[in-house]
This record gives structure tokens, C-alpha cells and sequence, in this order.
């Protein structure tokens, strides 16, 4: 097999992702500061794989010099992690900064960038705190989204000197969809029509904060706000009428709820049309809609795992059932994909590619970058060598190919991508999946005190950095 040179592109950044929640722990926390993760966790403890969950997650909290030097002893160039908006404020209707928390977020921003490496906040990645779900509704309430407002100020007001990339959610859409309207996670709803009223919420907000990061001045000196998105990149089954219906439908829902307005501003007219044919607009003003027009973020964050695929339906909606976005749409796994097994997520690496051209030709090719990519396998301690280190080529294989395909994407089409951001840096705790599927660059050896151990791919995304690109099979190979 003919292997070529991959050349990282000019000012092209490569770094690490993670959240608080998945991280820290709850050293330092008081009773009372509990996020959504945290209640969702002490709900049902032993729904967690083998009962990890957030109580000390990586114990980042305590560890984060140890981690950040090896980010630093890996050539790692940028960091995102989120504020844990339950832990940095402390009375939540009064919006009262805790002084335990500044300090921490503080000490571990300065040593971010004593080691060289690029702090990105995202100021909710699901720690919405749980009193505010229990007092006023969550996201279905707009106090909360005045609430949110005044906790943003707070951290700009506090970290916005050297913080230069901020988001203001991660996958804002998976807990409204996962908590609200599927009860499969906390708080374990089945209401489509609330779930849209926290999105619409949560889009009001975005626009909010982007206008007021501006207006009081915090994107000076480059500072620029955005918000994370899970593309969800949907293909059709098949070029029928139908399918490429279906697949435009699951596209609305799950993508352009998000990008559409927060980019250009607008919510599409179908998605309102369809909400409306299914009772299920959210409540909203003309006053708010202008404030979204106005205020469109100035990057884009894009997680993404694996494609998603969608066919027509195969039988009629039961209109018995609560309305959901399904009732459009079947989703449909392609014979033949590569898996990744352990999490049942199909692996295509070609979407990089994709999604660079969606966000070129819809979204005035916005500057993006890749917040979230990765390889999460179950046991992974089987992948050890002999000295005790665990040999993930898989794992490099999976970001060459994701890579190679995001550099041909800058080099052939202009695609504004400027960074990629592996998750994990370490191994992590993640909603009930709790530590099952590893995803780190720096293994954590849960049997032996949590003890860090680079992997295999975290010396050779060293070596990348520090060579400027990588070997991996040429595309012409693979045409052959
Ligand atoms: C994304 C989330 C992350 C992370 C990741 C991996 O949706 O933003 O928080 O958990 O998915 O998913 P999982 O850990 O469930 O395999």
C-alpha cells in the first residue's frame, strides 16, 4: 500500500477536548451545587457502568497540573473544556460567583497557557444547575436563559484576558431530545413540544451572549464566540424522492434547528411550518427573533463520531404515539459500514469532507473547527503490550483518516476548518456509558488510583505536531 505525507496546514491547530463534568469531580463542590450530569447520576447511580460516574470522574479537579503538563509533554496546542456552571456560581438566582471556583478555573486557565497550550471555554456542556431545572423548568423557562446571561458575563468578566475562543453550549440539542422528549436520560420527559421550547431557548441564549460579548468589548483582542454543534451529517439510503426526503427531515431537526439560526440567523421556515402542523411551536417573540437575526456566532464547533443515515418510512406513524421527529423519517444502518463496535457507531471518515462543503455552500463558510472527534473501545486494557501500554493503532488510524480528509477539504475547497480537537485527552466518564468505552490519548488506569499512561496514539500525535503532518495511505490507493 502506497503511503503518503499529509502536511498539517498552515496555522492548523491540533488539541484535546473534554467538559468539567466529565472531568473534575466533586472536590470542592458544595451539597447544594449540583449540575444536570450530577442529578442525573445520583438518580439512578447503578444505571452507570459499574456505578462511575461524576463523583470523581478523572479527579481532574485535583490533577489538572499532572494533566496539563503531559498535554504540554505531548506538543498538545489547545485545550476545550467547559465551566461547570453549578460549581462557579454559588446562589443561582443571585448569580453569585463562588470564590472556590474562580480560584480553581483561574489556576487551571494560567497553567493551560504556562504549558503552552490554548485554553477554549464552553460555558455549558450539560451543567445546567439542577436547581434551576427543579425551581423554574430548565431550558423551557426564559428566567433560566436571563440566568445563563449573567453567569456568561461573570466568566467573561473573569476569564475573558486570556480566553479567546468561547461556546457558549456543547450539543445543546441532546439533553432536550435524550431528557425532554425521550426519557432516556434525566429528567426523563416525554415532551416533544417542551423539548423545542429548550432548544428555541437555548438558541435565544447563544444569540444573548453573542451580543452581549460584543457589546461590552469582551472580542477584543480576537475574542470570538460560537456554539458546538454534533453534525450530524445524514445521508439517504438510496437517490429516491422519499429517502431523500426523510433524510432532509432528520436533517432539520437535528442540525438546522441549531445551525441555521445561529449562523444565519434565521430558524428555516419548514422546521416552524412542521412544528406547527404538530402543535408544537415554542413560545416565542417577533422581539427575539430580530435578536437572533442580529447576533450570529462567529465560529462553529462540530463534534462528530459517525454519519447518521435516514430511508422512508417503512410503516405509517402511529398517531397515538407522541409526536416525535421519526415520524418523518427511519433511520438506517448501510450493510457493509465500518463500526466501531464498542459503541455501535458507523466510522466514515469521508464526512469530514462532507460537512466541509455543507458548511462552505449553506454556512458562508464560517470558520469551524472539529471540537470532538474520536474512537471510544470497550476493554481496551486487552490492547496492552507486554509492557503494560496500550497499542491503539486503531485509534490512529481513525484521526489519518479523519485528518486526511479535513486537509484535502482546506487544500481543495477552501474549507475554513482551523483546528481538531480529539476527545478525550484522557480516558472519561460520559452518561451512563460512565468509563466503558475509552477514549483518551493518556490512559486512566482506574484499578491503580486513577494512574495516567500515554498511549500509543499520544506519542504518535506528538510526533505529528512536532513533524508537521503524518504518513497514511494516499487517497489514489484506495481508487484503484
Ligand atoms: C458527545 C459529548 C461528549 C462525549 C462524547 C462521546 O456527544 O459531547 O460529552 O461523551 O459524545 O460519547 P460517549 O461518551 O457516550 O461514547
Amino acid at each position: 500500500m502506497k503511503k503518503i505525507f499529509y502536511e498539517i496546514p498552515e496555522g492548523f491547530k491540533i488539541g484535546a477536548s473534554s467538559s468539567a463534568w466529565q472531568s473534575e469531580g466533586w472536590k470542592g463542590k458544595k451539597e447544594n451545587q449540583v449540575s444536570w450530569a450530577d442529578a442525573f447520576y445520583k438518580s439512578a447511580p447503578s444505571k452507570w457502568y459499574e456505578g462511575y460516574g461524576p463523583t470523581i470522574a478523572t479527579d481532574f479537579y485535583s490533577r489538572y497540573k499532572e494533566d496539563i503538563k503531559l498535554m504540554n509533554s505531548l506538543n498538545l496546542q489547545s485545550y476545550r473544556t467547559s465551566i461547570d456552571w453549578s460549581r462557579f456560581i454559588e446562589d443561582y438566582d443571585n448569580v453569585i460567583v463562588s470564590e472556590d471556583a474562580l480560584n480553581y478555573y483561574n489556576d487551571m486557565i494560567n497553567e493551560l497557557i504556562a504549558n503552552n497550550v490554548q485554553p477554549i471555554i464552553c460555558l455549558e456542556h450539560w451543567e445546567l444547575p439542577d436547581y434551576l431545572i427543579q425551581k423554574y423548568g430548565g431550558w423551557g423557562s426564559r428566567k433560566v436563559v436571563d440566568l445563563y446571561l449573567r453567569y456568561a458575563e461573570k466568566a467573561f468578566q473573569a476569564f475573558s484576558d486570556r480566553v479567546k475562543i468561547w461556546f457558549t453550549f456543547n450539543e445543546p440539542g441532546v439533553v432536550p431530545n435524550l431528557g425532554i422528549a425521550e426519557a432516556i436520560w434525566y429528567p426523563h420527559k416525554v415532551n416533544f413540544k417542551e423539548s423545542v421550547q429548550w432548544n428555541y431557548h437555548k438558541v435565544l441564549a447563544t444569540a444573548l451572549t453573542v451580543k452581549l460579548f460584543k457589546e461590552k468589548g469582551y472580542n477584543k483582542d480576537g475574542g470570538k464566540i460560537g456554539i458546538i454543534q454534533n453534525v450530524a451529517q445524514v445521508y439517504p439510503r438510496s437517490n429516491s424522492e422519499e429517502d431523500i426526503k426523510a433524510a432532509h427531515m432528520a436533517e432539520l431537526f437535528a442540525d438546522k434547528t441549531y445551525l441555521d439560526p445561529c449562523i444565519k440567523g434565521e430558524f428555516p421556515s419548514l422546521l416552524f411550518e412542521t412544528l406547527e402542523k404538530h402543535n408544537c411551536l415554542p413560545n416565542y417573540t417577533d422581539e427575539d427573533l430580530e435578536i437572533i437575526r442580529n447576533n450570529t456566532v462567529d465560529i462553529l464547533g462540530v463534534n462528530f463520531y459517525g454519519p447518521n443515515r435516514a430511508k422512508a418510512k417503512a410503516t405509517k406513524w402511529n398517531d397515538e404515539n407522541p409526536f416525535n421527529p421519526s415520524y418523518y423519517f427511519d433511520s438506517w444502518s448501510m450493510p457493509g459500514a465500518t463500526m466501531n463496535h464498542s459503541r455501535g457507531w458507523e466510522i466514515y471518515a469521508k464526512a469530514f469532507y462532507d460537512i466541509a462543503i455543507n458548511i462552505k455552500n449553506n454556512y458562508r463558510n464560517i470558520e469551524w473547527m472539529i471540537m470532538e472527534n474520536g474512537m471510544g473501545v470497550h476493554d481496551e486494557y486487552k490492547h496492552k503490550d507486554l509492557k503494560g501500554q496500550i497499542q491503539d493503532d486503531y485509534r490512529i488510524d481513525y484521526i489519518s483518516d479523519h485528518l486526511r480528509w479535513l486537509f484535502k477539504a482546506i487544500k481543495d475547497e477552501n474549507a475554513n476548518c482551523t483546528a481538531y480537537h480529539m476527545w478525550n485527552f484522557t480516558d472519561n466518564v460520559s452518561p451512563m456509558n460512565a468509563f466503558r468505552n475509552r477514549y483518551g490519548f493518556v490512559e486512566i488506569d482506574l484499578s491503580n488510583n486513577r494512574s495516567r499512561r500515554v498511549k500509543k496514539s499520544g506519542e504518535w500525535i506528538k510526533k505529528v505536531i512536532d513533524r508537521g503532518g503524518f504518513e497514511y495511505k494516499s487517497f489514489e490507493d484506495e481508487l484503484k
